[in-house]
């Protein structure tokens, strides 16, 4: 069957390209997949747009929609073990890992179906004339074009897909071209819960081709992406020209900074989750440690102990604590800012290299990695790499450390360590991130705005916000007793 839905209809790449889809913990084929083009996006925002302008989706009732979302979450459920599969062998990460995502994408669809249900953001405007009924309410945007990374394909989708649907949209998802099995799976899903034809479009295919074209086109209202800095720059100048509303999630460069008082064994082991979890290909990773100097050598030390055996492997090796990375083109990438780093004077503690178990060899692993007493002008301090490669630098007091938090272009996540409530509290507050956790790293919930600050972009996902995002607000006014006023008389 082909794998392009647009219309309503599986229909394979107009021009019949096609992409291998390799899984990055072996090298082993998924699959072949269609490759789509500048056609196929052109056909779907054509369907996307029809589907808004005729409906039904946009007026079907609210309590209606939020219905469709939570059966969509069912469905989810009774397909969790096979949608983990396919994102595990599209990502290479862990299964168990995969499991837990796949729960998070019900929830999201749980959480957005009874928001969508409960409605409530329109207001009656008390005027003061009782010879007006004064409203404002909430309608959907119109076509949305929705662009995924890899990483997390099916969540981040979800988080984009379930608020836009809530609100009444219809959409073209172009997921990452890397792993496009659940996006795929998830049409199908949304086709049995009945959302009607043309509502949901999915294209495959490359950023600059199959992508691109949505950020261009007139037919698209707004662009919801998530990826990197680089390419969302494009998305935002290209999207300039038709003034497209634009929501941008760019990752980060997210700090974890420990104080001397912190809970240390929590403190040095969530230090390892924080960056080398998913191995660090995480947009929240908090891959800048910043330690209090009299803590300094013992946490990283602890620190790179532990990290020197972390267990590598792939997504059906219980065994295994973390994975792959995506493509041997971004492991090219991480181990050329690791060499900058070394190259600029950071100390490597660990790490630095692929790892030499042959049963790894062909996969696109990369070792855990430490580098200590790094300064803030690093490349590999300033940029994100998005991979297993923690940097430490040291400071004095609370202000020192605020400042090296954010001294970074970005501001998605931060954490902050120490048991003295007050200054934990202190420090957040300064810090410019859009989610500060204290004396935790990387717990999200459906309930609470994801998103960030500076370059890490603008807009909210998850929350009521994440579905105020999907809406636009209309003041509608009537005159309940029109009379002619009598000015030009
Ligand atoms: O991402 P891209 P890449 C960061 C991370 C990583 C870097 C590059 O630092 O190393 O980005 O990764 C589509 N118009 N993040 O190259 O290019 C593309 O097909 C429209 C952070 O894989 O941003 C894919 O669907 N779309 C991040 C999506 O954009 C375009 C997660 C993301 O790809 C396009 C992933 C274009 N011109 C990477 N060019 C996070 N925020 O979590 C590409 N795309």
């Amino acid at each position: 069957m082909p794998e392009l839905f647009i219309g309503g209809a599986w229909t394979a790449a107009a021009d019949g390209a096609k992409r291998e889809i390799r899984c990055p913990a072996d090298g082993t084929l998924v699959a072949t997949v269609d490759e789509g083009g500048p056609r196929d996006t052109s056909a779907a925002i054509a369907a996307a747009r029809t589907a808004f302008d005729r409906g039904p989706w946009p007026t079907t009732p609210a309590a209606e929609r939020g219905r469709l979302l939570l059966r969509v979450a069912d469905l989810l459920e009774r397909d969790k073990p096979s949608l983990a599969r396919a994102e595990s062998l599209d990502t290479g990460k862990r299964l168990v890992e995969s499991e837990f995502d796949m729960t998070d994408v019900a929830n999201c669809f749980r959480y957005f179906g009874n928001l969508t249900a409960a409605g409530g953001r329109d207001r009656i405007i008390d005027t003061g004339d009782p010879g007006v009924d004064s409203r404002v309410v909430h309608e959907p945007v119109g076509v949305c074009a929705l662009i995924t990374p890899w990483n997390y394909p099916l969540l981040q989708a979800a988080w984009k897909i379930a608020p836009a649907l809530g609100a009444g949209n219809t959409f073209v998802l172009k997921p990452s071209e890397l792993t496009p099995h659940t996006a795929i799976m998830l049409m199908r899903l949304l086709t049995e819960a009945g959302l009607p034809d043309g509502t949901a479009n999915l294209v495959l295919g490359a950023g600059p081709t199959a992508g691109a074209p949505l950020s261009e086109d007139q037919r698209v209202d707004m662009v919801s992406f998530t990826g990197g800095l680089v390419t969302g720059r494009r998305v935002m100048a290209a999207a300039a020209p038709t003034v497209k509303k634009i929501a941008l999630e760019l990752g980060g460069k997210n700090p974890n900074v420990v104080f001397a008082d912190a809970d240390y064994e929590a403190a040095v082991d969530y230090a390892l989750t924080a960056v080398f979890l998913h191995s660090g290909q995480v947009c929240s990773a908090g891959a800048r440690l910043l330690v209090q100097d009299e803590l300094h050598d013992s946490f990283v030390e602890d620190v790179v102990t532990r990290a020197r055996v972390i267990p590598l492997g792939g997504p059906f090796d219980e065994h295994a604590r973390t994975g792959p990375l995506i493509s041997a083109k971004h492991r090219a990438k991480i181990e050329a800012y690791v060499a900058a780093g070394v190259a600029e004077g950071a100390v490597l503690r660990c790490g630095g290299a692929r790892p030499d178990d042959p049963a790894l060899s062909d996969g696109f692993y990369y070792l855990p990695t430490v580098l200590d007493e790094c300064t803030p002008t690093m490349t590999v301090v300033r940029d994100e790499s998005f991979g297993p490669v923690l940097t430490v630098e040291r400071f004095r007091n609370e202000d020192e450390a605020v400042a090296l938090a954010n001294d970074t272009v970005y501001g998605l996540s931060a954490g902050v360590w120490s048991q003295d409530a007050g200054r934990a509290h202190r420090v957040a507050s300064r810090l410019r991130a859009g989610t500060v956790w204290i004396n935790d790293f990387q717990p999200y919930v459906p309930q609470a705005e994801w998103g960030g600050m500076k370059q890490s972009g603008f807009g909210r996902e998850l929350g009521p916000a994440g579905l105020a995002e999907y809406q636009e607000t209309k003041h509608v006014w009537r005159n309940l007793a029109p009379r002619p006023l009598g000015w030009f008389e």
